[in-house]
């Protein structure tokens, strides 16, 4: 085989060669094994130097000539297999809304609803029931049954999304107390699931749209061990574990005493993150024993009832179970983040 013949067939073999890559990095390799520095067709060209005039001149000419093609199809198969890994990722991950189902496929619960689900099965074997209410809530309801009087500083705790009615929507589930309280002859026992919404600046902990349980309890002789005994349950069967929590005074309008839970933060194992803003606990279940007015407002004589009232945020606690960092995983609609649960 003379040179010429010998650079058409390592051409040939280049061809079968790159063409078959399947993926960038096999194309870098197969390419290298002839057109890199140690490669079949640069070594050829480095022997051109060793022969007559003549033959320099038609081989080292054939030679600088395949390689261009070969630099052009090693870019052309390099397009090919950007296109057909981005149409298998689209093709695995697109989903047609319009489509009808051939076959099933099944969804599955956001992780919120799932861990929802778990808390009314934890507080339906104690004895609570499940209530419901809308998210557009009056401003009574949301506000002023809730001893926010209108010129209240707890008004601005709170910044609310308003309809052009006067209506709003629903800032907590607290608001699905006082409808309780309308409907419901004590003594009772409820928690009550659903969504809320503030006019707040998003961050790695905060949300416009978020979800929360509000917990109810109204009786006789109704105290703060009961309602302290009740949340720890509830964070023991959660967690399932040993976690660290710290309770301070808090204040809203509606309970007294009202009481701040905190959890050491899950995230960071309490050394400090942006979910915890550096501090190592999360603000995570608000409570307290519900404030004489409220029940006044609800027509009950506050010296025969007492009760408690608790408000948990749902995402911060699938946060601290699964240690994620950043609240606004849950509504990216991200289906590589969902499809983990
Ligand atoms: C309330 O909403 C009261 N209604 C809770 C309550 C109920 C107190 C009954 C006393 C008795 P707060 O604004 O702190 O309180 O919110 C309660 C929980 O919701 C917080 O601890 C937190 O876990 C969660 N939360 C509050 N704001 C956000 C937000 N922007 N994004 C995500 N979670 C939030």
């Amino acid at each position: 085989m003379n040179l010429s013949q010998e650079l058409d067939s390592i051409y040939e073999e280049a061809i079968q060669k790159i063409g078959a890559s399947i993926s960038e990095e096999d194309l870098d390799k197969n390419k290298n094994d002839f057109i890199g520095k140690k490669g079949k067709l640069t070594a050829v060209l480095k022997n051109v130097a060793s022969l007559s005039i003549e033959e320099k001149k038609t081989v080292g000419q054939k030679a600088n000539e395949l390689s261009k093609k070969l630099e052009v199809f090693v870019s052309d198969t390099k397009t090919t297999l950007k296109k057909k890994l981005f149409e298998s990722q689209a093709a695995s991950e697109f989903f047609d809304t319009l489509r009808p189902l051939s076959k099933p496929e099944n969804g599955s619960l956001h992780p919120i609803t799932q861990i929802q689900y778990e808390i009314e099965d934890i507080f339906a074997s104690m004895g609570f029931s499940v209530m419901d209410g809308p998210e557009i809530e009056t401003d009574t309801n949301n506000f002023g049954a809730l001893n926010f009087t209108e010129d209240h500083p707890a008004r601005e705790m709170q910044d609310t999304f308003y309809l052009e009615n006067g209506n709003l929507l629903r800032t907590h589930t607290s608001a699905i107390q006082v409808r309780t309280l309308r409907h419901l002859k004590p003594p009772f026992r409820i928690i009550a699931p659903g969504r809320v919404f503030r006019y707040e600046e998003v961050d790695a902990s905060h949300e416009h749209t978020f979800y929360q349980i509000e917990g109810m309890v109204v009786g006789k002789n109704i105290s703060a061990a009961n309602l302290i005994d009740t949340m720890q349950v509830l964070l023991s069967r959660i967690f399932e574990k040993e976690i660290k929590t710290r309770l301070r005074p808090g204040y809203f309008p509606f309970v007294e005493p009202g009481f701040e839970l905190d959890i050491n933060c899950l995230v960071c194992e309490g050394k400090g993150c942006p979910v915890c803003k550096q501090s190592g606990w999360l603000e995570l279940l608000p409570c307290g024993l519900i404030h004489p007015n409220v029940l006044s407002h609800a027509g009950l004589d506050p010296k025969e009832w007492t009760g408690f009232a608790f408000g948990l945020g749902l995402d911060r606690l699938v946060m601290m179970r699964y240690g994620i960092h950043d609240i606004r995983y849950f509504q990216s609609g991200n289906l590589r983040f969902l499809k983990q649960f």
